[in-house]
Order: structure tokens, then sequence, then C-alpha cells
């Protein structure tokens, strides 16, 4: 079935949205994109997710925030003639069902092909969400080729906070490569705060990260993963970018469950990462 009792098409700017209303939650998944947008619990109506003011939904351009779907690369591929993070996160995507359980509702959708320069594999890639008291995002990548191939992926999610100046992390540990100097390794702080432009892959498969906003904890379990990629922009790189307001990177905060160091999946295999936000 492609809708339930609780889910709607509507159509906003250029792009459809699926929004789903039900029992436990609200969220909305835009089918450019196959991309969550928003996501509020109804047990304490907080909005997990950030969506940009200034996000162009214009059905060409990713949206900025929300949980984009990086892959089959992560970051800039190395031929730059790509555009960094894959390209299904600019692609219309396709509902394969939908189904209301006792657990929430859970939503199967497809980007119309997972083909496409700059990657050689042969896949299916689909996308499960399951909407209820947690959003549970099951990305699966399955070899339907006959040769083995290497990708890499992340859920980009994008954190909506009080005030990055009070925010606290905690469960990350070990090293991480940190991209504003030249991917240099450095240590996890303990406590972990933000007083400067932020992009970090930390090379830990932490099955949980806590995202302290005050009085208020946002709860990232993950599987399938081989890193987590901590970022915030700061001020300059807010300004520079026509789709974040100058001062909205106060307000945001990326924990992204990746695939930063190549994941090889044999031939008929599928690959599946997960993240669990409540
Ligand atoms: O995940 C962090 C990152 O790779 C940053 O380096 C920054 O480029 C961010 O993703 C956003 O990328 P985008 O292509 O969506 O502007």
């Amino acid at each position: 079935m492609l809708l339930t009792d609780s889910t709607i098409i509507i159509t906003r700017s250029n792009i459809q949205i699926l929004q789903i209303d039900n029992a436990l939650a609200t969220a909305e998944i835009s089918l450019f994109g196959g991309h969550i947008l928003s996501f509020k619990p109804k047990h304490d109506n907080r909005e997990r997710l950030w969506l940009s003011s200034k996000a162009i939904l214009n059905g060409k351009k990713a949206i900025r925030g929300g949980i984009p779907i990086c892959w089959p690369w992560f970051g800039d591929h190395k031929d730059s003639q790509y555009s960094a993070h894959g390209y299904v996160r600019d692609q219309q995507w396709e509902i394969i069902s939908s189904q209301d359980t006792p657990k929430g509702t859970l939503v199967s959708i497809k980007p119309s092909s997972s083909q496409g320069e700059g990657f050689a594999g042969n896949t299916q890639l689909v996308l499960d969400v399951l909407v209820g008291d947690t959003l549970s995002i099951q990305l699966k990548t399955k070899n339907i080729g006959s040769e083995a191939f290497k990708f890499n992926c992340a859920l980009h999610s994008y954190f909506t906070v009080s005030d990055i100046n009070q925010c606290q992390l905690s469960g990350l540990s070990g090293k991480y490569l940190d991209k504003t100097q030249g991917f240099d390794s450095f240590d996890t702080p303990t406590p972990y705060f933000f007083t400067e432009e932020t992009d970090r892959v930390h090379l830990d498969k932490a099955p949980k990260v806590d995202i302290l906003d005050g009085t208020q904890i946002t709860t990232v379990n993950s599987r399938g993963h081989d890193s987590m990629i901590i970022w915030n922009p700061w001020q300059d790189k807010s300004i520079a970018m026509a789709d974040m307001a100058d001062d909205s990177y106060l307000t945001m905060l990326c924990v992204e469950t990746a695939i930063t160091q190549g994941e090889i999946v044999k031939a008929g295999d599928t690959h599946t990462l997960e993240q669990i936000i409540s």
C-alpha cells in the first residue's frame, strides 16, 4: 500500500512531501532526495531535526537540514567533476510501500535510480523509515551485481539545539580526523563543547551519542557504521552559505552516522546503515 490512514502527500514549492501523523509522532519526508525534514514525537512535542529557514526547495538543490542521504560516497569524490555526498540526495525518490503498525508508520522509499556516474556498483538502494516514539532510519544497499563493490554513505542528520555554545556531546571517544586541519588526527575532547567551526570524522563506532542541550537530551543510536561525523559550520561558513541564515549555526548541530572508511559489499549481500533518533 502506498499511503495509509496516517500518511498524505502534499506539495510545497516544487517538491512532494509525505506527511505522517500517527498516535506516536509526526514527520515529513521529501520525495525529492528521500529527505526526512521533520520528526516530532508526541510524548514531548519537541522537534528533533533542524531545517534551514533559507533551505532552497526547488527540486534541484539538496535541501539544507533534515537528514540528507549521502550515497554512494561521503564528502568529496576523488574526481572533482562529481558533487559532494553522492547523487541520490538531489534526485526524485518514490514510495515503495507504507504501513501503519503498533510501533508507528513504516515507510519504504527508493531513488528513481541508484546507478550513477562516479560509482560502478550494481545496486538496489532502499530507505526504511519507522516513525514512532523514536525515528528509525535504515539505509539498505543491496549488491545485485556479480562483482563486489566498495562504497561510503552517511545519514547526514541536522539536529536542532537551543544554543550551540551551551551544547555538549557525550558518547564519543578515541581519535577523530579534523577536516578543518587537513584531516590531521586528534583525541576526542572530554567534555565535548563547541567553540569554533567543527568538522570531524570520529573513527569511533559509537553505538550511542547524546546531544546534551540544557535540560534536553537528543540521543542518536547507530548501527552498521564505521564512523560518526560532527559538523557545525560556525559563523563564517554560515554567512557564506546562501541556504543558511548568518546566525543559524547557533541552533544546529550535525551528528552523522556514516561509513567513511570504505565498506565492501559482496554480490548478493546487503549493507544496512541505521540511525535511531530519540
Ligand atoms: O558532514 C560534514 C560535511 O562533509 C562538511 O564538510 C560540509 O561540507 C557539510 O558536510 C555539508 O556539505 P553540503 O554539500 O551539504 O554543503
